[in-house]
């Protein structure tokens, strides 16, 4: 008989974790038990798994004995206390939250790009963020072609990157705004969780994801730019591909967009050229046809597990230099299901 696994849901009440149950759900993954790890504050809630409830359990330490394969997003702290009880005790994590993805022993991979990149685990393997994947599936495909040697990336990300807490702030924001009230006061979680001020996000855009870096950048777009290093190259420092980013939180509740400008090593480059290496490369789909206004939107890719790729077009003043739009839901192909994937081909490859 062929193995099945054990497996647990770190975080499995959350935003992501929730998706998380659902995409295990429809996984090749066998699995033989499932336990539902969260906070004290969820402990005895029910959720359903293949039409049977499980009740969700407070996350311990000895909860991990005899599981196989971890799916964790409860926020990096909470990875950072658990995850190495959950390998002492046997397991294989696939971690969403930005806890690990820089240690150097720990894969950060997204399977259109490194999946190879799997077979070196210690046990942890480590989900990117959300807005670095959607933006790596959309330019492998090109990279693999004609080379790249430069990114500036701007990102319109959804509410629902910071948790359900902050979907939850931004509807009852725009909930009071449309009966008339004054949103100044109504913010305590976004921009960001744990940060000095709080500014509304309802009819607002926010350029702050994440805390400052001592450069002016934030976090978030630190994350971008070394994790799209690692993920491509295998170092997070690498000089090889230039990158730059700027982070804006828009008021959409589920996935995010990124306007992506790029420069390949070859100036004789097309966009049809372009075109034909995005067609049919994994994950994407390419939804570009202007003249009957057909281009990605987030309502369009809540739900879906692809990468949505418009917009395409050439700098007509830079040769090798191009614009596109990119779209995945921020909860899928950004999280949960990035992870289960990751899991899956854990299992395909005989890594756990
Ligand atoms: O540190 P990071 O990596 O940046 O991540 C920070 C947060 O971002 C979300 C996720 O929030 C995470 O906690 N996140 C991470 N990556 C994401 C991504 N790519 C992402 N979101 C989107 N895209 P979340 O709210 O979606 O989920 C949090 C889950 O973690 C559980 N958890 C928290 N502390 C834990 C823990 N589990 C174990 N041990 C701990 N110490 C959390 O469970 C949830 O499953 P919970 O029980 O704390 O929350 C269940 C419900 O309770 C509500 N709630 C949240 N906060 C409070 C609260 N209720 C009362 N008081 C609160 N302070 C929530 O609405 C939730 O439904
Ligand atoms: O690093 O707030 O995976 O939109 C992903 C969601 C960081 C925060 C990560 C957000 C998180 C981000």
């Amino acid at each position: 008989m062929s193995k099945e696994y054990n497996v647990a849901i770190l975080g499995a009440t959350g935003a992501v974790g929730t998706r998380m149950i659902q995409q295990l759900e429809q996984s090749t993954i066998p699995v033989k038990s499932l336990k539902l790890l969260a906070s004290s504050r969820s402990a005895g809630k029910q959720l359903q798994f293949k039409g049977q409830p499980i009740t969700v359990e407070e996350a311990t330490p000895d909860s991990f004995a005899g599981i196989d394969l971890v799916l964790s997003s409860a926020g990096g702290s909470v990875s950072k206390k658990l995850l190495p009880e959950a390998v002492k005790r046997g397991a294989v994590c696939v971690d969403n939250t930005s806890a690990f993805r820089m240690e150097p022993d720990v894969p950060l991979v997204v399977p259109e790009v490194n999946e190879a990149a799997l077979k070196n685990h210690h046990g942890i393997v480590a989900n990117p963020n959300c807005s670095t994947i959607q933006m790596v599936v959309a330019l492998e495909p090109i990279r693999k072609a004609f080379g790249l040697k430069q990114v500036i990336v701007s990102t319109y990300q959804a509410a629902s990157g910071a948790g359900q807490s902050a979907l939850n702030e931004l509807k009852q924001e725009a909930q009071d705004y449309l009966d008339g009230k004054d949103i100044q006061d109504d913010a305590e979680i976004l921009p960001t969780k744990g940060d000095k001020k709080h500014y509304p996000l309802a009819f607002n855009l926010l350029p702050q994801i994440d805390v400052f870096e001592d450069n002016g950048y934030t976090h978030e777009e630190w994350k971008m730019i070394h994790e799209t290093k690692k993920i491509m190259l295998g170092d997070m420092n690498a000089k090889d591909i230039k990158v730059t980013a700027t982070c804006v939180r828009v008021p959409v509740p589920i996935a995010h967009g990124e306007t992506v400008y790029f420069t390949v090593d070859d100036p004789s480059v097309t966009v049809d050229q372009l075109r034909e290496a995005l067609k049919g490369a994994p994950g994407v789909v390419l939804q570009d046809n202007p003249a009957h206004q057909v281009y990605p939107q987030p309502l369009n890719a809540v739900g879906k597990r692809d990468t949505f790729v418009g917009r395409l077009r050439a700098d007509e003043e830079n040769p090798g230099s191009f614009n596109m739009w990119v779209v995945a839901d921020n909860l899928l192909k950004g999280a949960a299901w990035n992870t289960v994937e990751n899991a899956e081909c854990l299992v395909k490859d005989n890594l756990i």
